[in-house]
């Protein structure tokens, strides 16, 4: 059996037209259904809907063989264990930082003053901004990143940004981007030798159809 985690939503969704080239189509539909392990038209297949963050930790411990997962996700959890094959250029979006509109962002960088940046994305931050040779008070959250600079929990955020519309909701702009995200398709190392034809199969599957589009 090749168990492939994904997660519900956009992975799922522009995963789907992957799978379908590799000859793969998941028999129910997730938004509906409220079954964690799908079926496929492969009695070999199966899919296990996680929640996104929690994709490289099921394929790194082998509970599922392959997964989908953004590079953020990916590089948080820091890809020990995983093999990764693909860049498979869907879920695109990047990592930026963004202030309020009537924050001095040039300034406090320059000046070289404490930034409190509150972010989902600690490791990636961290990084950004030591490269940058700037102090950061890095502050953990869960979600609804937008909130923290508008009630003064917050300098700025790093977070995702698509199309810019809910920092535009929410009087944010965007200063800087960090980087560009897409997701990758990860392997588990041991899966990848003990079925590495069935795996090989997905791999090049997918591979094809990318160079097709
Ligand atoms: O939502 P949940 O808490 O269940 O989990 P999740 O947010 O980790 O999962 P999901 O499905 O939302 O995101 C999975 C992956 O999709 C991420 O890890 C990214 O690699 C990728 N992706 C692509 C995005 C976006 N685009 C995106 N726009 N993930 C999140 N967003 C969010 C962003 O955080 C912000 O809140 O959408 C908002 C910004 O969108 P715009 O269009 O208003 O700019
Ligand atoms: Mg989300």
């Amino acid at each position: 059996m090749i168990t492939l985690a994904l997660s519900k939503g956009r992975i799922f969704e522009e995963t789907l037209p992957l799978l379908k080239a590799a000859g793969i189509e998941v028999l129910e539909d997730p938004e509906t259904s409220r079954k964690l392990i799908l079926p496929t038209n492969q009695p070999g297949v199966r899919v296990v809907l996680v929640r996104a963050t929690d994709v490289p930790t099921y394929v790194e411990y082998g509970g599922a063989d392959l997964g989908v997962t953004g590079k953020d996700t990916l590089l948080e959890h820091g890809g020990q264990g995983l093999y990764q094959p693909l860049d498979l250029r869907i879920a695109k979006c990047r990592m930026s930082v963004a202030v309020r509109a009537d924050f001095d962002y040039a300034s406090a960088v320059r000046q070289g003053s404490r930034l409190a940046v509150a972010t989902k994305y600690t490791t990636i931050a961290r990084e950004f901004f030591a490269t940058k040779g700037v102090h950061v008070d890095l502050i953990k959250l869960y979600g609804s990143m937008e909130l923290a600079p508008l009630t003064g929990l917050a300098d700025a955020i790093v977070d995702l940004v698509s199309t810019g519309n809910t920092l535009k909701a929410n009087q944010l702009v965007e200063v800087e981007r960090i980087m560009d995200i897409s997701s990758r398709l990860v392997v588990n190392q041991a899966s990848l030798k003990l079925k590495q034809a069935p795996i090989r199969a997905i791999i090049d599957a997918f591979a094809g159809a990318l160079s097709e589009s």
